[in-house]
């Protein structure tokens, strides 16, 4: 496949609630979007790099820079089969994951709609639905904690995962676990704690949560290790893992024993799926982790936790929670049962809208042959 245009775009987004976490709070999300042009067919990516590098070092500006000047230039000279030929062609530049995962992960898109199959399917999935959870940021008062977390379990959702920090943690798990005895309960500190937590934290087992995400730094998985040593709750880590080499060294090292896979933080489809097989490997389960996508995100998601190894709930949930109207057709929804159901048209199985894209559109740019 010659892909013979790339378009890249910024879209701005209003969320419909403040997203706050131990590194910022969301009110708005700016995100990149890359249309490819091949053969008379189109196809979608998203960038889930944030405005800041707060997340990870990549953000917006840099990912729109990337792509602009490094990125795409190497896939219009390439000649691409599939999205797994698409690292290959991007490995001289170095990092900017969530930049390369937009291009990679339309290129994905392109070929199952070359193929005529879904999504799910080309990427090796298995599941007709998929379980999610949500994911609650830190409210403005323990009330307001406390129903959220009770709408959310009465919308069906199989998981509530908390994003936590010091300050908001021990109160709010025992007043959430004293509401909800049995529920799947996780916690997300994103990097907020350091090893002088570490006992704290051990001690945190009382509450029984399914797990907690990514206690200490983000680009550590050593001292994670020695934390999950102490503990019995499984440790799971996100920010942490870039790619295969980093699962199996962090699995090897006793250092979680869930992982949480982002399409975008491992740098695209090809590599991604590379964590699932070696989490696979070792027993550990694996779950789709969100990055407050668009419905274009959403529903490659949606496509990637199909696989079997995604064995718990994911951070993939309804578009209402996010988007007074999303930029994809119908919108994603969950049913009572907390559950997605997985397209098996040919490609993303949601149609895009494109006034709805146009008219949130900041600054485009189009890149040829
Ligand atoms: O750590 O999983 C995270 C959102 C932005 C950045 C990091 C994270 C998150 C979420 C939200 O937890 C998941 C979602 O609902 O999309
Ligand atoms: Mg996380």
């Amino acid at each position: 496949m010659k892909i013979e245009e790339i378009h890249l775009r910024e879209v701005q987004m209003p969320l419909v609630n403040p997203f706050r976490t131990s590194f910022g709070v969301h009110t708005m999300r700016r995100m990149l979007l890359v249309e490819i042009e091949c053969e008379g067919m189109t196809a979608w990516g998203e960038s889930v790099a944030g405005e800041h590098p707060y997340f990870s070092d990549e953000f917006v500006d840099t990912a729109w820079t990337a792509i602009e000047l490094e990125l795409a230039p190497r896939l219009l000279k390439a000649d691409v089969s599939s999205g797994r030929d698409v690292p290959d062609v991007l490995k001289q530049v170095r990092g900017h994951r969530m930049a390369k995962a937009a291009l990679e992960n339309a290129v994905w898109e392109l070929d199952s709609l070359r193929q005529g199959i879904s999504l799910a399917k080309l990427l090796g999935g298995t599941r007709d639905k998929i379980a999610c959870g949500v994911s609650i940021g830190i409210q403005p008062s323990r009330e307001e904690q406390l129903a959220t977390v009770e709408k959310e379990v009465a919308a069906g959702y199989q998981r509530i995962k908390m994003k936590c920090q010091p300050g908001w943690d021990e109160e709010i798990f025992a007043m959430v676990r004293d509401r909800f005895p049995d529920i799947w309960l996780s916690c997300d500190a994103n990097s907020a704690y350091t090893l002088e937590d570490a006992d704290r934290i051990a001690a945190w087992d009382r509450f029984n949560l399914l797990m907690i995400e990514q206690p200490l730094w983000y680009d550590d998985f050593y001292f994670h290790a020695q934390l999950q040593k102490k503990m019995k709750t499984p440790i799971c880590l996100d920010e942490c893992i870039r790619n295969r080499r980093d699962a199996r060294a962090a699995l090897e090292n006793g250092s979680g024993r869930i992982i949480n896979i982002k399409v975008g933080r491992v740098g695209g489809f090809t590599e991604a799926l590379a964590v699932h097989d070696v989490a696979e490997e070792f027993g550990v389960p694996v779950w789709c982790g969100g990055m407050l996508e668009t419905g274009i995100g959403r529903a490659q998601n949606v496509a990637l936790s199909s696989l079997p190894n995604f064995k718990l709930p994911g951070d993939v949930s309804a578009s209402a929670r996010y988007w007074k109207q999303d930029i994809i057709e119908p919108e994603v929804t969950v049913s009572a049962q907390g559950e997605i159901v997985v397209p098996t048209t040919p490609g993303r199985g949601w149609e895009i809208v494109r006034e709805r894209i146009d008219a949130i559109t900041v600054r485009s740019l189009t890149l040829r042959r």
